[in-house]
Order: structure tokens, then C-alpha cells, then sequence
């Protein structure tokens, strides 16, 4: 399909990162417009139906069509798009879909753990999604060998997990939360990703910067250790 694709988008957002990988991966030129989710503008508000990125703009039929959702944001791109990243079999299909979902839960765990407002739950946090890598480990571990999902065939549930392992390259330099401890599956999964050309095109080059910075505002937990962090170490600050 060839038309004009623009993909609305946030600096951090690890959903637009998603449908931005898929785009590279399939080789289809877009434009990117980010958004201030703090602020946001009328125009977003009025073709955004829940206020939230990304949003694909597709030129269609003489007009414009806005398609929401990355997961349907994905599906479309299967469908009109060349390069396939889900796989033929429809069983294996389904499987793949199914850890996207869990993905979109391992996305809202972070979200919990970076927000959490104390300790107990903080700590609670982590348990849970070191409990969530637990169960992606063993889904590693009854498939092929690596380096991707599928073996050696890059899929959307890659496109999926290298914005999620991103997360932890700021929380490692933060402190030790032992999330992904003893999972070498997971752990070479994240360090192919972290390596994928279409991974790191995904954000721009501020981006770790960006997420500190997010998660310090936070008034959470985290934050606070973030806090103490910097007095303790305060090199730590342009680290
Ligand atoms: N289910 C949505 C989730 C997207 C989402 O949560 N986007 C966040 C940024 S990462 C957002 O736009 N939040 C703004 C808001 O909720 O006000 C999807 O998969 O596209």
C-alpha cells in the first residue's frame, strides 16, 4: 500500500515504539509527530477517541482515515504492508497475539512498579513482574533456539519486548530490583533486541535522559531513590 503514513506519537511511548518498529522493519517510509500528553493540543484531542497515542494518519479514498490502538495499529500494517512479522500458521499466530497481550500486562506492571507511592508496594511491584519474566522465560524456553522469539525469524512480539527491556536499561543505572535475575533466556533476548537497528531507531537519542527525568518527577518510590541516589552519588546525575 503505497500512501502517506504519519504516526502520532510521545518521545517516551513504548506502544508508538512498537508500531514504529514494525514500520522500520517493513522498510515503509512514515513521518513522526510527537505530542505533549501533558499538554495535550485540540487537534489530538479531537482525532484521538481516548486521548492517547499513537494514532496512525493514513491518506485514504481522497481523505484521511485515523486508526487507533497499536495493536490495531499492527494488524493493520500485516495487512497492507509487504515484509510479514507474524507467522503464517494461525495456531502459531494465536500464540503470538496472546504474548503481545501479556506484553501490553508486563507494560501496565511497569507502569505500577515506577508509580508505586511505597516500599510494600514498590517491593510487591517487583515481585509480580519478576513473577511476569518468570512465565516469558519459560515460553523462551520451549520454543527454538534464539535470537528472536520465533527463533530466527524477527516478529511483532519482538517489535513488542524491545520497548519493554528499554525500561530496564534506565532502572538498572538506578539501582539492582533483581527483576530479571536468573533468566538467561530473557536476558539474551533483551541484549538481541537492544542490538536490533529498528529497536534503537525507535526513540530518539535523548531518550534515556527523558525517562529519568519522567521517572524522577514521579513522586513515587522510585523517584525517591532516584533522590537519595543523586546525594549519595551525585555524579550519578549526568550518568
Ligand atoms: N492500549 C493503548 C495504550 C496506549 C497508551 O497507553 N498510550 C499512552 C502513552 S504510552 C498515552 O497516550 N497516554 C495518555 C493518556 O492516557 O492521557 C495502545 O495499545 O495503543
Amino acid at each position: 500500500m503505497t500512501t502517506k503514513l504519519t504516526l502520532v506519537s510521545h518521545h517516551l511511548c513504548p506502544y508508538v515504539q512498537r508500531a514504529a518498529i514494525s514500520l522500520a522493519e517493513k522498510g515503509v517510509p512514515f513521518e513522526r509527530v510527537n505530542v505533549d500528553l501533558a499538554n495535550k493540543p485540540d487537534w489530538f484531542k479531537a482525532i484521538s477517541p481516548l486521548g492517547k497515542v499513537p494514532l496512525l494518519r493514513v491518506e485514504y479514498g481522497g481523505g484521511e482515515e485515523i486508526i487507533f490502538e497499536s495493536a490495531v495499529i499492527l494488524e493493520f500494517l500485516e495487512e497492507t504492508e509487504a515484509n510479514p512479522l507474524h507467522p503464517a500458521d494461525p495456531v502459531t499466530r494465536a500464540r503470538h497475539r496472546a504474548w503481545i497481550e501479556f506484553g501490553s500486562a508486563i507494560l501496565n506492571a511497569i507502569g505500577r512498579f515506577y508509580s508505586a507511592a511505597d516500599e510494600n508496594a514498590f517491593l510487591n511491584e517487583s515481585r509480580n513482574l519478576s513473577e511476569m519474566f518468570a512465565r516469558v522465560e519459560a515460553e523462551l524456553s520451549i520454543r527454538q533456539s534464539g535470537p528472536w522469539f520465533a527463533g530466527d525469524r524477527f516478529s511483532l512480539v519482538d517489535a513488542v519486548y524491545g520497548p519493554i527491556f528499554r525500561y530496564f536499561d534506565t532502572f538498572d543505572r538506578i539501582g539492582d530490583f533483581g527483576i530479571l535475575d536468573g533468566k538467561p533466556l530473557v536476558h539474551a533476548w533483551r541484549e538481541a533486541l537492544s542490538n536490533r537497528r529498528s529497536v534503537k531507531g525507535a526513540v530518539g537519542a535523548d531518550y534515556p535522559q527523558r525517562l529519568h527525568a519522567f521517572l524522577q518527577a514521579k513522586k513515587s518510590y522510585l523517584s525517591e531513590i532516584i533522590r537519595l541516589q543523586a546525594i549519595a552519588v551525585p555524579q550519578a546525575r549526568s550518568a
